[in-house]
Order: C-alpha cells, then structure tokens, then sequence
C-alpha cells in the first residue's frame, strides 16, 4: 500500500496528493505538522534526513521530493502521464526543474513568508514570480499543457503553487494563457483542490 507522508497546507504535497487521486491509485495520508516540527522527528528523519515533507513508501521504497515521487508515479502508475521517449521526457522534466527551482524560490518561498512568517526579501521572490508568470504567459500562448499535446507529470508538478498564487500576494492578472491552463487541470478527472487554491 502507498503511504504519503504530508502537510495538508503544502503545495509539494499537493502534487503528490492530485497525482494519487488522478492516477486513482489507492494510498494512505500520514499528517506531519511541521508547524510541530514533527518532521524533524527521529523517526521521520529515518525516511527522509532533510526533515521535509512529502515522502512516499511504496512497499519497501522510500521516495523524498514532490518532483522525484511525481517521476515515479508517472513512470511505475502514470502510462502517458510520463512519456518515455528521450526528447519528450527530457522536456517533461526541464518542468520539474521550472518547479523545484523557480516556482519554489518566488511563489512557494512568498507564501511561506506570509503564511508562517519566514523570513524574506518578498519584493525579490514576488518579481521571480512575474518573471517566471510572464514567460509561462508566452510559452502557453500555443499550447494547451506544458509538453505534448496532452497532461503530463509537468502540468502537475508546476500547478499547486500558481494555483495558491493568491496566498503569495501574486495577482494572475496579466497572465490570461496561465489562468487559462490552470482552469484546464482542474478539469481533469480526479482533480482535488486545498485551501487557497484560486
Ligand atoms: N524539494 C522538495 C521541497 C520540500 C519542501 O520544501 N517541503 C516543505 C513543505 S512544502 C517542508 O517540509 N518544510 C519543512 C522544513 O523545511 O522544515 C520537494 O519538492 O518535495
């Protein structure tokens, strides 16, 4: 059985949880406060050393970061969620960098700021945000998803935090092929949304 270790306010477990439900793949929901730091526990620190949520077990495999469970599930459950062709899935996973790298360091990082109150040069992460936003804006301009001409594990992996753009104190406005592509998950069968999700 697949477990999930996670943090109902987190946008990374957010991917995680949209995936098992679209993948409609059966699974366990394990909370960690980490407002509690429970994730900096001895125990959790033995699935994940860098104390952070998500993590998902899948049997005797132990999986830590949100992009690297969303290859997973794509590869193992996900059929054509993952295409397997090196161009194709090479450019499915220039997105899972945009993730990790971009979104995490302008939206995720200002709706940390102003959720728990981390410390922040905000006006810095809120331009990386419309940076990023603006030429999002432009490559959807042609295209329905990110890669392909169908869903892919990127969609999912770069939805949570635009998504929750409004806890970041980022307006969408000017980004109506972005507002666009996000309405387009959400129809996705098994779509499920968490607070503050525009
Ligand atoms: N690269 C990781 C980042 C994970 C991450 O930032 N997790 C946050 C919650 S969204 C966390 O556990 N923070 C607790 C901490 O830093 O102690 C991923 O994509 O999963």
């Amino acid at each position: 059985m697949i477990k999930l270790y996670d943090y109902w306010l987190s946008g990374n477990c957010h991917k995680v949880r949209l995936m098992l439900s679209i993948l409609k793949l059966e699974h366990e929901l394990i909370p960690i406060n980490i407002k509690e730091l429970e994730q900096k526990s001895l125990d959790f620190l033995q699935l994940n050393p860098f104390g952070m949520v998500p993590v998902l077990t899948d049997g005797t495999e132990i999986l830590r970061d949100s992009q690297a469970i969303l290859f997973y599930l794509g590869m193992k459950y996900g059929g054509d969620w993952l295409p397997r062709e090196a161009v194709a899935m090479s450019k499915v996973v220039q997105w899972l960098s945009t993730s990790a790298q971009d979104i995490q360091n302008s939206l995720a990082a200002a709706r940390v700021h102003f959720l728990l109150g981390r410390d922040l040069n905000i006006g810095l992460a809120q331009q990386r945000a419309h940076n990023l936003l603006k030429t999002m804006d432009k490559h959807l301009e042609t295209r329905h998803w990110l890669e392909g001409d169908r869903p892919t594990i990127a969609d999912i992996a770069c939805f949570p935090y635009i998504a929750l753009a409004g806890d970041a104190k980022v307006s969408l406005d000017d980004y109506l092929n972005v507002v666009t592509w996000l309405e387009r998950v959400k129809q996705i069968e098994g779509f499920v949304s968490m607070q503050g999700m525009l």
